[in-house]
């Protein structure tokens, strides 16, 4: 059996949050499930560089949309480094064999007739980069991202998606492959199945109000649209138009013993499920086996998403806790296809007692029994007939069901279930009382085998879901080998090397301290949300009115002209170095409702700044944006961050809100200010 596997491709206009890892953590993890049983799999993941919103971004920061791709692009590649994420490919929407395969496709989609222009008008959504009918519109704005949308009205070329609609109606009906729904889980097929049976309006896939795409082959002026050049991804990194198609025809599917699987959020099922199929049956192409949609994460009960600004990022946790951990919370937390929410207090319960106590404690109390009674080494009597071994099979049973019904948290939780057998076995069989009273005996030695190798066959099953911590394990149990050297005979009990030496070692996930991490340092107190002044990071300038206060209505306080006494000279002005910094990253930081923590670029420099403007600004709004920025401030840590430098806001009047103080966008950054 061959599988392609693919994430959507992720667009460039951000960097990446939890969101986006779950879906790439989901297809690496089938995707060692299945290299696991011995099937070639292939894993495709890549960045979405077209379309009207990275173009937006780019005139906002005032350079080509290829800088925005070049710098984002990477942060995705870096990040899916640090999770161990074992895909073949990375395919970037810019690079020129994806052009060459997008300008096949449309050739072919133009000889099947399914072509043709006409002049359209609608209202777009640029964060979903698609037209809406008026009635899905809530209130007036995107449903999916909440911002009001654009009227666009431009001469498009079509897709004939309306010719389409039977064949598309069979496919939900029979699926691409007699047996496997097309689409996963059910209660989505149906939604998709309804949409399509409510009748389907053809597709504008081309535009011309925006430059920032693949020129649309025969149609001067005209780009190709985003998602038609997007969705073509699938095929273009396996060769599509190149001359060399070996690739095609190894995994894009033509039998039963293929597998072309897409995996997605439930936000573009519908490009998945509907458009993309149409497209392949107008270029005569197979269609894929099945698009598996999960839920989403939600961030104080919204949809994580860059555009709301609400995103957590994984880098903080990642840094205290280790990549396996967030990989092991992620795939355990959610119910896959239904949506959960992401709070780091969930994350630390989860982390204590799945990783440090039941795999960590388990572990260090085995391997320290064992090595205290046989020298340093593995049992060396095997034992074959246990509780421990029949939940070992029952485990590996349930966890390989879990995986092939996609339902990944229950292959967590078969792990969680077989760990917490091992541990109960230890603690009904007290082997520290046994050897104390009867020596080492055989008996001795088959209990501690039983522990040992049901936490070898563990370990195992933990390889899809976190490599780093299954390997880690294997090695301190005496059985070294790497996560992606498990094979399935691995999963059969007995693997265990008798009288192997043994390394106990330091604990493999310490225990956290929860109220140590949620607690502000003292040097942070200063900045909590209920200090005044709120956040020394931003050194607010008070705003002094243009007139005279008029008697009656006196100036409120923050307003006031500075006194005669606190009158400074030039030359401590000049103490401080004012800059023209760029803002090229910006996110909330967690626990505190004013603290917004930016990277910044100071000429080729670039730095970390927290600043009190959360409540004003979004992330999404101050990426791009030049503020003068205090530069040679000492750094101070802000909930645990260090910030280096201040940004100069005015404070308003009655509320104190901050407001920047705005930089003409033509001045470079890193320009003196004095
Ligand atoms: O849509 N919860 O890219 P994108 C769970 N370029 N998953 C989430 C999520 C959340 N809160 N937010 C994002 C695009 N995701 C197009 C795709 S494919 C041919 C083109 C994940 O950067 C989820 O997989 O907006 C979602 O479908 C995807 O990121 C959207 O990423």
């Amino acid at each position: 059996m061959s599988r392609y596997y693919t994430t959507p491709i992720y667009y460039v206009n951000d960097r990446p949050h939890i969101g986006h890892l779950y879906t790439t953590l989901v297809t690496d993890t089938l995707t060692r499930f299945h290299r696991l049983q011995g099937e070639d799999v292939r894993f495709l993941t890549g960045t979405d560089e077209h379309g009207q919103k990275i173009e937006k971004v780019a005139k906002k920061e005032g350079v080509a949309p290829i800088a925005v791709a070049d710098r984002h692009a990477p942060t995705f590649r870096d990040l899916w480094k640090r999770f161990s994420v074992a895909n073949d490919d990375f395919l970037r929407t810019t690079e020129p064999r994806h052009r060459v395969g997008v300008t096949e496709m449309i050739r072919r989609l133009g000889a099947a007739g399914d072509l043709y222009v006409a002049g359209h008008e609608g209202w777009y959504c640029v964060g979903c980069e698609a037209f809406y009918p008026e009635k899905d519109l809530e209130d007036g704005r995107c449903p999916t991202h909440g911002t009001p949308p654009e009227w666009q009205k431009e001469e498009n070329v079509f897709f004939r998606l309306s010719r389409y609609q039977d064949r598309l109606l069979e496919l939900y009906e029979r699926g691409s492959v007699p047996g496997i729904p097309f689409v996963f889980p059910e209660t989505r097929l149906n939604e998709v199945r309804s949409f399509v049976a409510a009748g389907l309006k053809d597709l504008s896939v081309s535009r011309t109000a925006i430059e920032w795409g693949i020129p649309f082959p025969g149609h001067p002026g005209h780009v190709v649209y985003v998602w038609l050049d997007a969705l073509t991804n699938y095929l273009t990194a396996l060769g599509l138009g190149s001359g060399d198609e070996s690739l095609v025809a190894r995994y894009w599917p033509a039998g039963d013993d293929r597998r072309v699987v897409h995996l997605v959020g439930k936000d573009i099922l519908r490009f998945h499920a509907v458009y993309w199929p149409a497209f392949l049956m107008s270029a005569g192409l197979p269609l894929p086996t099945q698009v598996v949609s999960h839920g989403f994460w939600l961030k104080d009960a919204r949809k994580m998403s860059k555009s709301v600004g609400n995103v957590v990022r994984p880098d903080a946790l990642v840094d205290a806790f280790g990549v396996d951990a967030l990989r092991w919370h992620l795939i355990s937390e959610m119910s896959f296809g239904q949506d959960a929410s992401f709070s780091d207090e969930a994350f630390l319960v989860r982390y204590n007692s799945d990783l440090a106590n039941g795999l960590g404690n388990t572990l260090s109390r085995a391997v320290r029994m064992a090595a205290d009674a046989f020298s340093g080494k593995t049992p060396s009597e095997r034992c074959d007939d246990n509780e421990v071994k029949r939940a070992a099979e029952t485990a590996v049973a349930a966890w390989d069901a879990a995986f092939r019904a996609c339902r990944l948290h229950e292959a967590a939780e078969a792990v969680r279930v077989l760990l917490g057998a091992i541990d109960g076995y230890i603690t009904a069989k007290e082997p520290w009382k046994k050897v104390k009273a009867e020596g080492v005996t055989p008996a001795l030695h088959r209990i501690h085998h039983n522990a040992l190798e049901g936490l070898r066959v563990a370990a195992c099953l933990l390889a899809p879901i976190a490599p780093g911590a299954a390997s880690e394990v294997l090695a301190r149990l005496g059985a070294p080998k790497a996560a992606e050297a498990i094979g399935p005979s691995d999963l059969a009990w007995g693997g265990l090397p008798l009288g192997a030496p043994l390394a106990p070692a330091a604990p493999l996930f310490p225990r956290a301290d929860a109220k140590a991490y949620f607690a502000e340092p003292s040097e942070e107190k200063p900045v909590t949300e209920e200090t005044k002044p709120a956040v020394p990071a931003v050194a607010t300038v008070p705003t002094v009115p243009a007139e005279p206060a008029p008697a009656a209505a006196p100036a409120p306080a923050p307003a006031a002209a500075p006194a005669e006494a606190a009158r400074i000279t030039v030359d401590d002005f000049f103490k401080a170095d004012l800059r023209v910094a760029e803002i090229v990253a910006a996110e909330k930081v967690e626990k505190s409702k004013k603290l917004m923590k930016m990277k910044v670029r100071i000429g080729e420099e670039e730095r970390t700044i927290v600043a009190g403007i959360a409540t004003a600004y979004t992330g999404e709004q101050l990426v791009g944006r030049k503020v003068v920025v205090v530069a040679n401030l000492l750094p101070a840590k802000l909930m645990g961050i260090e910030s280096n430098g201040m940004v100069l806001a005015a404070s308003l009047p009655g509320t104190g809100e901050p407001s920047l103080l705005a930089v003409d966008p033509s001045v470079p950054s890193g320009t003196k200010v004095k």
